[in-house]
């Protein structure tokens, strides 16, 4: 599946046909009951020089979220080791930066990539742009992926973000991939796109040459002081099949079931789940804004019959 046409034909199929052949893909690659728990913590908050109309960490805004330093190694192992306890396999650290300056923070980051791989967890991080050097160097560090979301269709973009072009992401998707790092790619349904728009979204990233390790699907949280703090939900069914579709079309994928699940009923996520959706944000915050707590979870995929955190791989 690479271009619209296609999408359009998988997604449009009728509902139940849509979510079995989701589940039968999913069932022939992974299983049902592996879901990935990511942490996921904020190592530099605010102030961001970006114009991202959903974001609470733009400094164009006025949001209420402050401004925070460069977290110290030392306090990033420490939620790391908390994260671990609490049955999350991968860590995944956010910056709010355009792009990472080289010098002591670029370093600082690096040495929080090592304690996390040290303590046998997965590591991701988010830090905006990144040149061919930075990313060989998160290579170095033994980086697990690196998150950079197009976000919404190459059309819409400007509509959200203008402080940096579409090809600026993909430019740093390649120099991701080219240096040996899985890609995590995917976006943010709720911002006024159309179906279309998120189907071409989902098409881009199928067109990349390195195909993502895993798909974000992000509900926007619409944020106070943001440009889309008023905007409403997306329709429940419409991210079921947005869901199945990325599932069909990356079959190897982990899908993620990203922000907005504290604004979900247990039964749309569990038809998520049902729908190829194999991973979750884990824990109480994602960067910025809540998150199901981890008793909410526990008691999720209690009822869903799955083993508690830290069984799950054995
Ligand atoms: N600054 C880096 C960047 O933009 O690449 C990394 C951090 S940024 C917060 C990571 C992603 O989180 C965004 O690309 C967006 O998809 C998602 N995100 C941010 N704010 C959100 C919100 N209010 N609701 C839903 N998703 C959001
Ligand atoms: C992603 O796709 N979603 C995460 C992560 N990548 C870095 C971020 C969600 C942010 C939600 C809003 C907030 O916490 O500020
Ligand atoms: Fe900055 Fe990332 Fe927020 Fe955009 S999404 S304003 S780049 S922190």
């Amino acid at each position: 599946m690479k271009t619209l046409d296609e999408f359009q034909a998988v997604y449009h199929l009728p509902l139940s046909e849509l979510i079995l052949r989701a589940a039968g893909v999913h069932q022939a690659h992974r299983g049902h009951n592996d879901i990935q728990r990511c942490a996921l913590l904020s190592i530099k908050t605010g102030g961001c020089p970006e114009d991202c109309k959903y974001c609470s960490q733009s400094a164009h805004y006025d949001s209420p979220v402050g401004r925070e330093p460069l977290l110290t190694v030392d306090e990033v192992r420490e939620k790391a080791e908390q994260a671990k306890a609490s049955g999350a396999t991968r860590f995944c650290m956010g910056a709010a930066w355009r792009a990472p300056k080289d010098g002591p923070d670029f370093d600082r980051v690096i040495d929080m990539v090592r304690v996390v791989r040290g303590l046998g967890m997965e590591a991701c991080v988010t830090l905006g742009m990144l040149t061919d050097d930075q990313a060989r160097r998160l290579k170095d560090a033994d980086l697990t992926a690196y998150n950079h979301n197009l976000d919404t269709s190459r059309r819409f973009y400007p509509e959200v973000i203008t402080t940096r072009k579409y090809d600026d992401r993909l430019d740093t998707l390649r120099a991701v991939a080219k240096a040996g790092i899985s890609v995590c790619s995917g976006g943010i349904v709720g911002m006024g796109e159309t179906v279309d728009d998120r189907l071409m979204m989902l098409a881009e990233l199928a067109q990349l040459e390195t195909q993502p390790e895993s798909v974000p699907i992000n509900c926007l949280m619409p944020q106070s002081g943001t440009p889309l703090q008023m905007a409403t939900d997306v329709d429940s069914i419409e991210i079921v099949r947005l869901i199945a579709t990325a599932r069909i079309a990356f079959p190897k994928a982990r899908v993620r079931l990203s922000a907005g699940r504290d604004r979900m009923s247990r039964e749309l996520q569990i038809l998520c789940f049902l729908a190829g959706a194999d991973s979750v944000f884990y824990g109480d915050k994602l960067l910025t804004a809540p998150n199901p707590t981890s008793t909410d979870d526990a008691a999720l995929f209690r009822s869903m019959g799955l083993p508690e955190p830290g069984l799950a791989a054995v």
